[in-house]
């Protein structure tokens, strides 16, 4: 980390040296270097743990070093040798904790025992596990009704936790379960489902060996699937077309040295990444997908067997792909009729097709239209069911795809409560519970009084920030289940724990001996997880330990066997195998190192749609609106944060050193607004129910559209408005807030 408020040019490859310095550093600066080089030894490796960064699937067979720089950071963070203890509660009020930074907060370490909000002294007490639960089951039984307690996942929650915790949350009564994915993929799920008759993506890494072209759609795989970079490397130089799509220039997708490549980091070579770059305006994807789309249809390429044989609703579709005028398409994507024409030409002369995508797309307020025109994109080309070709929306947080698979979701299916209730003898709730955003709503207006999530940073990660403070601020309980301190420890309940668990990289000792987890990955693979660290305190329990004891606490007459079946995961397992489809034999096959593969329909061009058949849906444009003065914001990651955790003050591929709160924007609007390179503003976003404003963000001078801001997330959260989201999916729209700017009062 530098400590410099410096910005700068970074014309180096990604990857390469620096990386490895960066990783070396995050370890040193989490006193892990011993430890922390064992641990990554066995990241993501066929004996090892799954790393906590992200989705990206594993090689089979595996390399030795299955790691990345970011990954690196993740397992240092939560292997670090810092500790928060009661000591440290005792010396610091929740009052001053709340004015710290995320940085601050994350940097104390790992959390060590359960912790009780004590109102007279502001501070959080030593509190026993069972003293804990009693006061959840409490809390639980004075509701008037259990759709006025809310159950939070965020996706790092391993399949056997996820599992038992749906099922307690059933077995309770509700199915108030929101989870991170509703601000991330929710909307390729809804997309994809319709559409094709799966929300998952269907490529595997083989794939991406096979295919001719790659197209990259708002995703910045330099920063946040860096193992992305090593396929996307090989497959440029066999010669596959990768072509991106994104606002930014982003280094990683421009140019990478592979640090794992005696070659590039010896020899100093790199391999160039994208073979086509455009930059379209924010939100312009819509216009792009059509305009591919169009191309294809007036070309006379589009693949008729296919198309007969496997789609439904093609004529209605050519016919308003013929009719969408170009003109608007270059006004709406900010891209030209030739740079359109061009990329269409490199999809055409491809016939194995990859389109990748990220927050990028996913976060709008027309995602799901744009999925699916990306979609419709593969249709035509028949670029599904066979080698090398498919979708493959990028997931974020490593289990956060097997999460849904274990039944984390508020609009849960008839026939997955029917197998459920069948398995523990219970009669599970129909009615669909509260998403994210219905969520922050219910705790504002008082329909939902408890709130407890299993993991992730539900105060700094969701949308419209004041709002949903208040929103946590009225509840009873507010309950945490975390590895480190974090936003949502301090904006709490008039009652509030924080429970500390393992992380993935620590031994979890049950009774029956060290127990594995299992997750699966982006690419539906299944697979083993185990720790090997002794754990970061005596008292910590496992994610399924607090869910099974909390359930015998907080259900009496529950005819789950809980407690034993903790005692060893195969039992859990036995039970997910029963329940979840695809799962049968799950303890034998997850045995098999590398794991196993969950089926997608599509692969073999079957599609369990209402038709039966894949669908090409008509979307029309955005109606082109007058913007007046606003620009549009996105609010991305740089490349020292893991989500809400900012692990440090860099943004190295963007140029930006020591500070974070920064607001990239085009000459020509500086030109435009009269306002320097380096000034410092206030960003007001500007919605039907009023202005939020953030301030004090430096202006910092980038090659992006005009029209087009981008700035970091959480720090810009609180710009966006609680409906401002995705048409059907409620993915906040945290990709497109309109807003403007004023210099800061100095
Ligand atoms: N190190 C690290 N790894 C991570 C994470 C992390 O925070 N840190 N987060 C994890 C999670 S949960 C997720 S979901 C993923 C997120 O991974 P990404 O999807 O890469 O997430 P963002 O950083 O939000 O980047 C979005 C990208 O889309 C571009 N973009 C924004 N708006 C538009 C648009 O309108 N059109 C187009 N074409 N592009 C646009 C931005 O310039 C940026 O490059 O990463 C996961 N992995
Ligand atoms: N403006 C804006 N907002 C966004 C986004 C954006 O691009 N822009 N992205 C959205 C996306 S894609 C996502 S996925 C969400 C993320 O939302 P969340 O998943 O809610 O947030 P994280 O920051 O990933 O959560 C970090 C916390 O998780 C806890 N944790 C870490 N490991 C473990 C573990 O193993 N077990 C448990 N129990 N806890 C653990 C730690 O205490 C840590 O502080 O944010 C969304 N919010
Ligand atoms: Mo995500």
């Amino acid at each position: 980390m530098s400590d410099k408020n410096a910005i700068d040019t970074y014309d180096k490859p990604a990857g390469g040296w620096d990386a490895l310095k960066s990783s070396w550093q995050a370890l040193r600066e989490q006193q892990v270097v011993m430890k922390g080089a064992g641990t990554l030894l066995r990241a993501n490796q066929p004996r090892g743990f799954d790393c906590p960064g992200c989705a990206w699937p594993d090689r089979n067979p595996h390399s030795t070093f299955e790691f990345c720089e970011n990954g690196v950071k993740a397992v240092a963070n939560e292997a670090t040798s810092r500790r928060v203890t009661r000591g440290f509660f005792d010396q610091h009020a929740v009052g001053w904790l709340a004015s710290q930074d995320d940085h601050f907060l994350e940097a104390q370490g790992r959390l060590t025992e359960p912790m009780a909000y004590d109102a007279n002294s502001d501070t959080y007490r030593p509190i026993g596990w069972d003293e804990a639960f009693a006061t959840i089951a409490e809390a639980l039984d004075a509701l008037a009704s259990p759709d006025e307690a809310i159950f939070y996942t965020s996706g790092r929650t391993s399949n056997e936790a996820a599992f038992l915790y749906q099922l307690f949350v059933r077995e309770f009564g509700t199915n108030n379960l929101p989870d991170c994915s509703n601000m991330c993929h929710e909307a390729s799920g809804v997309a994809l489902t319709e559409q094709l008759g799966s929300g998952k993506g269907s490529v595997t890494l083989e794939d991406f060996e096979l295919a001719q072209a790659i197209f990259i759609f708002g995703q910045n795989p330099g920063t946040n699937h860096p193992r992305m970079l090593g396929e996307l490397r090989s497959a440029a130089r066999r010669g596959c077309r990768i072509v991106a799509f994104n606002p930014l220039r982003e280094r990683g997708l421009e140019r990478f040295a592979n640090p794992q490549s005696p070659a590039d980091m010896l020899g100093g070579s790199s391999t160039q990444i994208a073979s086509e770059y455009y930059q379209p305006r924010i939100g312009g994807d819509l216009a792009v997908a059509t305009a591919l789309c169009k191309a294809v249809v007036e070309s006379g390429t589009v693949d008729r067997a296919f198309v007969a044989a496997h789609t439904h609703g093609y004529d209605a579709f050519d016919a308003a792909m013929r009719a969408t005028p170009w003109d608007a398409l270059e006004r709406e994507s900010g891209l030209t009729r030739a740079q359109l024409e061009q990329a269409a030409r490199t999809y055409i002369a491809s016939d194995a097709t990859i389109l990748c995508w990220g927050m990028g797309i996913t976060q709008h307020a027309r995602s799901v239209a744009t999925i699916q025109m990306l979609a419709s994109l593969l249709l035509l080309r028949g670029n599904i069911g066979k080698p090398g070709a498919g979708p493959c929306p990028v997931r974020g947080h490593s289990n956060v795809q097997g999460d849904r698979t274990m039944g984390i979701y508020e609009q849960p299916s008839p026939a997955f409560l029917d197998r459920l209730g069948a398995a523990f003898d219970f009669t599970p709730p129909r009615e669909h519970g509260y998403d994210t955003i219905g969520a922050i709503e219910a705790m504002h207006d008082g329909r939902a009084r408890v709130f407890f999530a299993m993991g992730g940073n539900f105060a700094a990660a969701t949308p419209d920030t004041a709002r949903v403070h208040e929103a946590l601020r009225r509840c009873d309980l507010t309950v945490h289940v975390s590895t480190k301190l974090n936003r949502s420890h301090l904006v709490h309940g008039r009652r509030a724990l924080i429970l500390p668990c393992l992380g993935r990289t620590e031994i979890d000792l049950q009774a029956g001996g060290p127990q594995a987890v299992t997750v699966e990955d982006s690419m539906s693979m299944v697979h083993l997880s185990s720790g090997m660290n002794p754990p970061a305190s005596e008292h910590l329990l496992s994610e399924p330990a607090i869910v099974a004891r909390l359930a015998a606490a907080a259900l009496p007459r529950s005819r789950t066997p809980w407690l034993w079946l903790i005692e060893d995961y195969d039992r859990i397992r036995d039970r997910i195998a029963q329940v979840i489809e695809g799962f049968t034999d799950f303890n034998t096959r997850v045995r098999v190192p590398g794991g196993f593969h969950l089926h997608h329909p599509g692969r073999e061009r079957v599609f369990p749609t209402a038709s039966g058949k894949a669908g090409f849906h008509v979307h029309p444009l955005d109606p082109h609106r007058a913007q007046g003065d606003l620009l549009r914001l996105m609010t991305v990651r740089s490349h020292d944060q893991y989500n809400t955790t900012v692990y440090g003050l860099d943004d190295r591929y963007r140029g930006v050193h020591g500070l974070r709160r920064v607001c990239f924007i085009s000459r020509t609007d500086l030109e435009r607004l009269g306002l320097r390179d380096g000034e410092t503003v206030d960003i007001t976003s500007v919605w039907s129910d009023g202005e939020r404003t953030a301030h004090g963000f430096r202006l910092v001078e980038y090659d992006i559209p005009t029209g087009c801001l981008a700035s970091y997330f959480p720090e810009t959260n609180a710009l966006v408005p609680l409906d401002h989201h995705a048409e059907r999916a409620r993915t906040p729209a945290s990709k497109s807030i309109p807003v403007r700017l004023k210099r800061s009062a100095s």
